[in-house]
């Protein structure tokens, strides 16, 4: 059997723990397309937090609490960054987890896409499953917000709007400023990474995982030709819910949500992504066993119990989600 699962965040890491688990009881092969709007270059360097998120929480050496870095980090550039003044000061990268960033941009200077990186870094992490970028394109989420009025690091837009860096509406401003849209800069042109359209091909199931909907999966997605691969292709597709009992289970979905006017449910997160029968994504929708009732038109439901507790917790919602098809 062969896998794929739509991921991004640190919930779309976690889920692959479990992806990985119950791949391994059947014998399956996974690939995980992961999501790079949040990526950025930062004091120089190319930092990708969803696909060290994953390689990281795979390799057993993600942070546990934080869930993004390494364990065990230490922080010394920040502080000699920060004894300079040096900006951004609320984005703060780790010492282990500068090698990271430090050989990674050297590859892609050198011409390496970032999906050969990916592929050089993953052989001392030993994640267990293919990943691959969305795209190997420079693709950006940016917000679009008014005030607070601090030029530096964005671009000015008409009526006193301007667009952000995904990273710092999230880190720094922490969701709390007014919000109008989220724009993927360079998704138009685009293109999937090597090896993303023949896995979705090649899939006998795709998993949208319980990532955050608008800036998580929505990226990947706005690559074009990949939406219309997971459509168009022979795989059934089932998302997991992020959402559950109305409240993200990690993260700022809710936040996300809100600026899209959509409601934070289990039947909002369905919704928006839409049955595959009627345009859009989905064939089956899980859900937590508190959001039972819930109703997608279009779309098979099922509640199960999908708190992603341990390993063996979430191994058993992949198997109810791949058995949902
Ligand atoms: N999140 C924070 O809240 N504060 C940080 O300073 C921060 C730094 C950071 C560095 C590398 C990395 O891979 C992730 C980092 N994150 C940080 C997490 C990241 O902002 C988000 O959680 C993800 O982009 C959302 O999926």
């Amino acid at each position: 059997m062969r896998i794929v699962v739509l991921t991004g965040g640190i919930g779309g890491a976690r889920f692959l723990l479990g992806v990985r688990a119950y791949a391994r009881e059947v014998g399956a092969e996974v690939t995980a397309v992961v999501n790079v709007g949040d990526d950025l270059y930062l004091h120089g360097l190319k930092v990708c937090p969803d696909l060290d998120s994953v390689m990281y929480t795979l390799g057993g050496g993600a942070d546990p609490e934080r869930g993004w870095g390494r364990a065990g980090e230490s922080w010394t550039v920040k502080e000699e960054l920060a004894g300079y003044g040096a900006e951004p000061t609320w984005f703060g990268l780790g010492d282990k987890d500068i090698a990271t960033h430090l050989v990674r941009t050297t590859m892609v200077s050198a011409g390496y896409p970032l999906s050969a990186v990916t592929e050089a870094l993953a052989t001392r992490w030993q994640p267990g499953v293919r990943l691959l970028p969305a795209t190997d394109d420079r693709l950006e989420t940016h917000v679009v917000v008014s005030g607070p009025n601090e030029p530096a690091s964005s671009a000015d837009l008409d009526g006193g709007q301007r667009a952000i860096h995904f990273q710092e509406w999230w880190v720094r401003y922490r969701g709390n400023v007014p919000t109008h849209r989220f724009v993927f800069v360079g998704a138009e042109t685009a293109k999937p990474a090597p090896g993303v359209a023949e896995a979705i091909a090649g899939a006998d199931v795709v998993l949208v995982a319980p990532s955050n909907p608008v800036v998580s999966v929505a990226p990947v997605l706005a690559v074009p030709g990949l939406r219309e691969a997971v459509v168009d292709g022979p795989a059934p597709v089932v998302g997991v819910s992020p959402v559950i009992g109305g409240a993200p289970v990690r993260g700022m979905a809710d936040r996300c949500l809100e600026v899209l006017g959509v409601e934070c449910s289990a039947a909002g997160v369905g919704g928006l992504y839409g049955a595959r029968s009627a345009g859009g994504l989905l064939d089956g929708w899980l859900v937590a066993e508190e959001d039972e009732g819930t109703v997608v038109p279009e779309v098979t439901v099922r509640a199960v119990p999908l708190r992603m507790t341990d390993e063996a917790a979430t191994a058993a919602m992949v198997r109810a989600a791949v058995e949902l098809t």
